[in-house]
């Protein structure tokens, strides 16, 4: 390795990464972590200087003054280039949703191959919050007409999303008289595309309005929605034991993972792998069995409710091939990079394409139809296994963490009081007497720009201690569980005191897994929750909460960051800022970053800061917690009040030698 380059170490704290990039060198090939170091990414673009909405640029702008070809100032530009990653954003998690509302509606009909409905009561809940009759009804009746509720949300064109009514009142009203209501899904994200197109919208905060607007039709509208039915047709999540590293991988079996987001395919996948047919094709190949393991948040919507394995986050796609043992990595819809085929070619890997909207040149393509699901999920594991026997050498990581995933708004609701008195009382009473400091939600992405799983990790850890009580989703819940911090008891001894005793009294880990990245509506959900239960504002800015997205890359995060910034959350991104601008070059290229925190912050009480170094990441969060603490007239954090009661003492006793255990209960060392 070139003495410029990054050590193992400086790629990725995850000892599997790092043995699987040891092994990439090995055998000449690169990945995504190397091609970062060999692509510098352009200072100019990077920080959102560069315009190339028409045929007269890219126009760069570096210095003081400078515009466009057609007069485009800095500020103008770095709106555009924001909302339209917004809008990209959005429309991945929202047609994922219109997706699975299609498929809602042809398992309704009795057109679907494999899949009915499994939550009928999540069904009637939501059905009935929109206004939609259950009574006397069928769960196939009551399906079909939320179906076409969901459908009608994307192509409505005016009035509100469906879904918004979901949110606390304060904030649908805040929406109204903000004017960022949104209308309909695809009208919003059209509208970004048509003002961003040369000489449309060119006042900044206008656009940026918008950029609000659109991303709130993801959040409380195709996000949502996606949650909802992936929910109904799979099963809503509750914790169940699962893996989660490339460890998860199996010599002696044929190794399937399912990379992407859509749990339409992969639910069939598991099915059709736990088919006493396919498992006897497989003992035909020489293999024990079919070994199912997941990437992204594909592995987190299996992970969560079969309690699959998941083989890695975004950058373990390209370790996991690098195993030699991956007899096919079958993928649907984002996150995918391109180099997989490439890099599957060196070895016997199967990269299958799935999804009509998705094609790699030079992977196998077996179009997936919901109507014949499982038809086609046998056909994808037969061609796997037909693969198992020209695997050449393989070298499998031997790390792997259990955790406990599974953590629905649902399970926290009933997890918190039981069936009888299922409630958000006590986690606000923890938060209102100061055991628990506030909570952050912690998501994204990987970058290979940083340390994999560091800031992630670093974070998590931090703010455990200082008794932030974390919900992650998507990769950054992957880190958390290679890392083994979402397994009960066994991050405790790092957790401060008043959280852990909430752990241990609840018993969960401090750490809870909310599923993939359209599941962040969970945690929009959840605040809404703790709003209505009372005792911590009116409304979702009022509460101690941060959300962060340490290593963030895609446009999708930047839609989720928007979405809860407008739903009056602090969001805290990692890395680099794509609106950054190069205030010591250029005066005042930084606007739109100020805008969209001082300026969000006083239009939506949320804001959004871009934070690279990790400590402030953490110091800001506390000091936000704190001042939301302190506006609430909430007791000032004090650890040292906490964490001498229940399991302490319990723990605490069965430490210790019998006369010592004598003496804390009699008083006295009895013989
Ligand atoms: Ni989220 Fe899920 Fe991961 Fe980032 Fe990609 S998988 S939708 S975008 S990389 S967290």
């Amino acid at each position: 390795m070139a003495k410029d380059k990054r050590d193992y170490e400086d790629f990725s704290i995850d000892p599997a990464a790092q043995e699987m990039l040891s092994r990439a060198d090995k055998l000449g090939v690169d990945t995504a972590f190397s091609r970062a170091d060999e692509l510098s990414p352009c200072n100019i673009g990077g920080a959102g200087m560069c315009c190339k909405i028409c045929g007269m640029g890219p126009c760069r702008l570096t210095k003081d003054g400078q515009t466009g070809v057609c007069g485009a100032t800095i500020d103008t530009i770095q709106a555009r280039n924001f909302i339209r990653a917004i809008a990209a954003g959005a429309a991945a998690h929202s047609d994922h949703g219109r997706d699975l509302a299609f498929t809602l509606k042809a398992v309704a009909n009795d057109e679907t191959e494999g899949y009915y409905i499994r939550d009928v009561a999540k069904l009637r809940i939501v059905a009935a919050s929109y206004g939609i009759n259950i009574e006397k009804r069928s769960p196939e009746e009551i399906a079909n007409d939320l179906a076409d509720l969901y459908i009608s949300q994307f192509g409505q064109q005016r009035g509100k999303v469906a879904c918004v009514i979901r949110a606390p009142k304060n904030r649908q009203k805040l929406w109204e008289d903000q004017g960022v209501m949104p209308r309909g899904v695809d009208r919003e994200i059209v509208e970004s595309l048509h003002r961003t197109h040369i000489g449309d919208d060119q006042d900044p905060e206008h656009i940026l309005r918008h950029a609000i607007r659109t991303a709130l039709s993801d959040g409380w509208g195709g996000s949502l929605i996606a949650t909802d039915i992936s929910d109904i047709l799979f099963g809503t999540p509750a914790p169940i034991l699962g893996q989660a590293n490339l460890g998860v991988l199996k010599e002696d079996m044929v190794n399937v993972v399912v990379h992407g987001h859509e749990p339409t395919l992969s639910q069939m996948v598991v099915a059709a792998s736990q088919d006493p047919e396919i498992i006897e094709y497989a003992k035909a190949a020489g293999a024990k069995g079919v070994n199912l393991s997941g990437i992204c948040c594909t592995a987190n919507e299996i992970l969560m409710r079969q309690g699959i394995p998941a083989a890695g986050n975004f950058l373990h796609q390209e370790l996991a091939i690098l195993t030699g043992a991956v007899e096919a990595m079958v993928v649907d819809v984002q996150c995918i990079m391109q180099a997989l085929v490439k890099l599957a070619e060196k070895f016997h890997t199967k990269v299958i394409t799935t999804s009509p909207k998705v094609k790699i040149k030079g992977a196998v393509h077996i179009e997936f139809d919901e109507h014949r699901a499982l038809t086609i999920a046998k056909q994808i594991l037969r061609t796997a296994i037909d693969n198992y026997k020209n695997r050449g050498d393989i070298q499998i990581p031997k790390a792997v963490e259990d955790l406990i995933p599974g953590f629905s708004h649902e399970y926290i609701n009933y997890m918190l009081g039981g069936t009888y008195r299922a409630s958000f009382r006590p986690l606000n009473d923890a938060i209102m007497t100061g055991r628990i400091r506030g909570v952050a939600a912690i998501v994204g992405c990987n970058n290979p720009r940083s340390k994999q799983d560091y800031l992630h990790t670093y974070v998590t850890k931090e703010l455990l201690k200082n008794d932030v009580l974390i919900v992650e989703t998507g990769c950054g819940a992957i880190a958390s569980a290679k890392l083994g911090l979402m397994l009960g008891e066994s991050g405790l001894d790092q957790v401060g005191p008043g959280l852990k005793e909430i752990c241990e009294t609840i018993g969960i880990p401090p750490v809870l897994h909310m599923g993939s990245c359209v599941d962040n509506s969970r945690i929009l959900t959840v605040l809404t929750q703790m709003v209505e239960e009372g005792g911590l504002g009116n409304d979702i800015d009022q509460i101690p909460a941060v959300g962060l997205a340490p290593e963030w890359m895609s446009e999708k995060a930047l839609s989720i960051g928007t979405y809860c910034v407008a739903s009056g959350a602090y969001v805290i991104f990692g890395g680099s800022s794509p609106i950054s601008g190069m205030p010591d070059r250029v005066s005042d290229s930084d606007i739109v970053l100020r805008y969209i925190s001082e300026g969000w912050e006083k239009l939506y009480g949320g804001k959004m800061e871009f934070i690279a170094d990790p400590d402030e990441m953490i110091r800001r969060t506390l000091a936000h917690i704190d001042k939301k603490r302190s506006e609430l007239g909430l007791p000032a954090y004090n650890p040292e009040k906490f964490g001498k009661s229940g399991d302490r003492k319990i723990l605490a006793f069965e430490k210790m030698s019998i006369e010592e255990q004598r003496a804390s209960l009699y008083g006295f060392a009895a013989h």
